[in-house]
């Protein structure tokens, strides 16, 4: 069948009726494979779908539906607006499929089944993210690279079927919906997502296994009864943002555990990560998992450039050659435009990027230019200029400058969040008269004035 190599615990496992728990609603492998057959029945002989993904038993059915007909799954942000929304729409060519959790059937596909329709070349999923400017792409992942990391990861962090895993992220992107759903699919962890990654949530759980990115860690110390309440488990988790090293000393002091943080991104999936039976330091992301190597390139005093190959990574760009052709070097290792040292023994730190353009606030990974375009939608707007600047909760948050007449920040602020997605929105807003130009009339953002 085609989805067995990848979710093999829903297949092989021992079933049990909390399975699967997401926002307070549980059910049994054998019901999620009744809803994903539904599902896979409806969808299948298409190109592609997509799927609201809100944190919800139908985000689940609708991913293992997709693929268990071989079908690409696009999921979207619940939250996104008309402009987002638009293109993801368009680019993908996907049309989006509604989910009903009640429905059931069984579902055997075709042997003659070609995944994925040729301009997908067999992706399981298609992950939109944002690059420095313009709209986001349409990453492909394959379900043999989703099948790579996940075992790699297993691997490294002595995940089993007899781990609770614990999160509360957002199932339109690789930590909440490839780690935190497929990877619990395939290891037959009982998987208990929380619907909001809050504190309360998480100390509530009584999970062995959790995941989160720094803003949700950054919460967690700072209740600390919530805190507290994690020192029964038995692995931390922390990603997709640098963790500020407060909040891992914190994390170790309330909880007993020093959190293991990994590196990845949407392209290359999860590559470097700390070992549950190895050495955890703060500022640190550990070594590279079995079978990713990693070079820093045009180093100054070994730091430099981080670039990686590995079986993880993704197939391209969905219908953009030339950005994929752009994002690897000509011998073929991936940029991931991260800044990067590796100590002798294998240990490596991110201590930036290359680019300001990209910001990440929460997580979340935000273009500049996609919010820049958004802002200049707006009528009273005339010029944008997008930076994320320092932020103790979210790491970055998104500021905008503007040179606008007859409308408020609070305006320009919900006119984002309602054409793009929430967290997409500035939470500053600044006016000034005009932006800071070159010579040759270009804007500077290092010129910006501080928020
Ligand atoms: C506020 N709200 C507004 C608004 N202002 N809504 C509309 N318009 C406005 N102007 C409301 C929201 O609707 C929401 O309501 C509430 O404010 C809180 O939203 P928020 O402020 O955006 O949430 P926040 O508290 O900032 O979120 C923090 C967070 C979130 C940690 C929960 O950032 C998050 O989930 N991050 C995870 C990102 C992630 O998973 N990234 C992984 C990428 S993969 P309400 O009612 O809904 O509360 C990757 C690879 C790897 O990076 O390595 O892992
Ligand atoms: P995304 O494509 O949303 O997956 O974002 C990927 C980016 O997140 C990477 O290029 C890094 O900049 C950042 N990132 C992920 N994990 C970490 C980490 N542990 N430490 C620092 N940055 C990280």
């Amino acid at each position: 069948m085609a989805d067995v190599p990848l979710l093999t615990a829903l297949h092989g496992a021992a079933d049990r009726a909390d399975a699967v728990t997401v926002d307070g609603r549980s059910c049994s492998y054998a019901d999620l494979l009744g809803a994903a057959g539904a599902v896979a029945r409806r969808v299948a002989g298409t190109e592609a779908f997509a799927v609201r993904a809100t944190a919800s038993l139908e985000t689940v059915a609708a991913v293992v539906g997709g693929l268990l007909a071989g079908v690409p799954v696009v999921p979207l942000a619940p939250d996104a607006g008309p402009a987002e929304r638009e293109h993801i729409l368009r680019d993908s060519g996907a049309a989006t499929v509604p989910v009903d959790f009640a429905e059931r059937a069984d579902f055997t596909p075709a042997a003659a089944t070609a995944p994925g329709g040729t301009r997908y070349g067999g992706a399981a999923l298609v992950l939109y993210t944002s690059g420095t400017t313009g709209p986001p792409k349409g990453v492909l992942l394959s379900r043999a690279a989703i099948a790579a990391d996940l075992d790699a990861l297993a691997q490294a962090w002595q995940w089993t079927a007899d781990d609770t895993l614990v999160h509360g992220l957002p199932l339109f992107h690789v930590h909440g919906l490839v780690l935190g759903v497929l990877g619990a699919l395939r290891t037959g962890s009982r998987l208990v997502h929380t619907g909001r990654p809050t504190p309360a949530a998480y100390a509530a759980a009584g999970g062995s296994l959790y995941f989160g990115v720094p803003t949700v860690w950054h919460r967690v110390v700072r209740d600390e009864a919530a805190a507290r309440a994690l020192a029964g488990a038995r692995l931390l988790v922390s990603g997709s943002a640098p963790l500020p090293a407060p909040v891992f000393r914190d994390l170790r002091a309330l909880t007993g555990h020093a959190p293991v943080e990994r590196y990845g991104m949407t392209e290359t999936l999860i590559t470097v990560s700390a070992r549950a039976a190895g050495e955890r330091a703060p500022g640190a992301v550990g070594a590279v998992l079995p079978g990713i190597a990693t070079r820093i390139a045009d180093a100054a005093d070994g730091v430099g450039e981080l670039q990686v190959k590995g079986p993880t990574l993704f197939d391209g760009y969905l219908g953009r050659p030339e950005a994929t052709a752009a994002s690897y070097t000509e011998d073929g290792w991936f940029r991931t435009g991260d800044v990067a040292a590796v100590d002798a023994d294998g240990t490596h730190r991110i201590v930036g990027r290359a680019s300001t353009d990209l910001i990440k606030s929460g997580g979340y990974r935000i273009g500049a230019g996609e919010v820049e375009n958004a802002l200049l939608d707006h009528p009273a707007v005339r010029e944008a200029a997008v930076v994320g600047a320092p932020h103790p909760d979210l790491g970055q948050q998104v500021v905008a400058y503007v040179v606008a007449e007859g409308v408020s920040a609070a305006e320009l602020t919900d006119f984002v969040a309602a054409r793009l997605s929430v967290h997409k929105r500035p939470r500053t807003v600044r006016f000034l008269a005009e932006l800071p130009r070159n010579a040759m009339g270009k804007p500077q953002k290092r010129l910006l004035p501080p928020v």
